[in-house]
């Protein structure tokens, strides 16, 4: 198939600049697109204006103000007529573990106002399955003028795919570039049309299919994650039952030529696989029996780890606890649904000053920490002043811990950095 010539696409409205609107909307910019950058949040806007970010990726700093100084992306609140429309607002979860397509739906309203015939718009939002369709529904109720695909016969005035997207955070341009795409339009000619907007900078191949599948791909991904996360974590609450170091035996049921268990955790953390797979599990409960109980599993893995805590301090109630790791994962500093965070905040709030956050991607400890008195240190002077060890995150710094420092300690490890090879 041809690829789109950039210059034809005058201009494509990328709707949310947050971790993946962001750095999508500046690398069409950097093939030469005209790109508005659209969000509700000014402060967001205006540090896009000056050619900086408000999260942090890396190369995205220098891509951003390249392409802002070239004139290429420009940030505003309000949103103007474009070729092309790409939505990527959050869809957080509700209180009742329903997804909250809120923003979604305020973000199809803003752009139903300005569309024009001609136009496509794309959702790259992870949404519950049928979503799309629903979005396709509610641009027709708000433009009764114009055609869309789904239930109009003729040929629509405005194309709708859905295209999610499958980047980690830490490596997103990278990812974006390289990661293979499915895009799933309402009908063959919305995916087609979704696919040229991509390969303007896409260096993996598009895989076309319906705006229904696509939706249930991106949550199959993350499910498929948090299961086998789950496993691995259910491996290791039964392995510290039966006393077997549960790395050492994950390693060596790996040898296996068709076995490939993931590692253990405190529990799974993030913006993506700790709610996504709930938007299944809502879509279809009678059926979704093993995905909801990876989650349930997952759920219960910090409670597990902080009643490990609680043996380990019985019999001394004045223990200090060295506590390594916020972040959801390693290497980051994002606390976002970060399970070794929950840990932490629960001991401050039983054990208060005894307890030490340590976190060397962060300057301070969070409040949600302080307001119990939690103190926050580098892992060198936490250890040295603590009697419990609790390692939440394997953080490359971590790993330059000498065990003798440790040495009369008792060490409670949810990663297996410090795990004891039996041999
Ligand atoms: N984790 C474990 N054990 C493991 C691997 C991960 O406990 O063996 C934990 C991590 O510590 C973390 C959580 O799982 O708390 C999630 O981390 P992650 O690195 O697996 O994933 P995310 O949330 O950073 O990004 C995921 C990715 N999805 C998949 O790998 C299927 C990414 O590709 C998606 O784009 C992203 O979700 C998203 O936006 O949906």
């Amino acid at each position: 198939m041809s690829s789109m010539d950039p210059m034809q696409t005058k201009t494509i409205a990328v709707v949310g600049l947050g971790y993946i609107g962001l750095p999508t909307a500046a690398l069409l910019a950097s093939r030469g697109v005209t790109v508005q950058g659209v969000d509700v949040a000014a402060h967001v806007v205006e540090t896009i204006s000056r050619g900086q970010v408000h999260i942090v990726e890396p190369d995205l700093d220098g891509l951003v103000q390249k392409v802002v100084s070239s004139g290429n992306l420009a940030a505003s609140t309000g949103m103007q007529p474009a070729d092309v429309f790409i939505i990527a607002v959050p869809t957080p979860l509700g209180d009742d573990l329903k997804p909250d397509t809120a923003y979604v739906e305020a973000a199809a309203r803003d752009v139903a106002a300005v569309l024009e015939p001609g136009n496509l718009v794309i959702l790259e939002s992870t949404v519950p399955v049928g979503t799309t369709e629903r979005i396709a529904g509610q641009l027709r109720g708000h433009r009764p003028d114009l055609r869309f695909p789904g239930s109009d016969t003729e040929t629509p005035d405005v194309h709708i795919a859905y295209c999610p997207e499958r980047v980690l955070p830490g490596r997103v341009l990278t990812e974006l570039l390289h990661n293979d795409r499915c895009i799933g339009g309402m009908t063959p000619e919305c995916a087609a049309r979704a696919c040229e907007v991509y390969r303007l900078f896409l260096e993996a191949e598009c895989f076309e299919t319906t705006a229904r599948t696509a939706e249930m791909v991106k949550l199959t991904e993350n499910a498929y994650r948090d299961v086998n996360i789950a496993f691995a974590n259910e491996l290791s609450m039964i392995c510290d039952t039966l006393d077997i170091d549960v790395w050492k035996m994950i390693e060596l049921a790996n040898r296996h030529p068709r076995v490939d268990i993931l590692q253990p955790g405190p529990g799974v953390g993030g913006h993506c696989i700790a709610i996504d797979p709930w938007f299944i599990v809502h879509s279809a409960p009678d059926q979704a029996k093993l995905i909801r109980a990876a989650r349930e599993i997952n759920e219960a893995k910090p409670g597990f780890v902080l009643e490990k805590v609680s043996r380990a301090i019985h019999g001394n109630a004045n223990a200090s606890i060295a506590c390594l790791g916020l972040a959801f994962k390693p290497n980051v500093d994002d606390l976002r649904n970060s399970p070794a965070l929950g840990i932490v905040e629960a001991l401050g709030r039983e054990h208060g000053a005894n307890i030490i956050a340590v976190e060397p991607y962060i300057d301070a400890a969070p409040d949600c920490l302080t307001q119990h008195g939690v103190r926050f240190a580098d892992a060198q002077s936490a250890i040295a002043q603590s009697e419990i060890v609790l390692l939440l995150v394997d953080h490359r710094q971590f790993h330059a811990i000498e065990r003798g420092d440790l040495a009369a300690k008792t060490v409670i490890d949810t990663r297996g950095l410090w795990r004891v090879d039996a041999g």
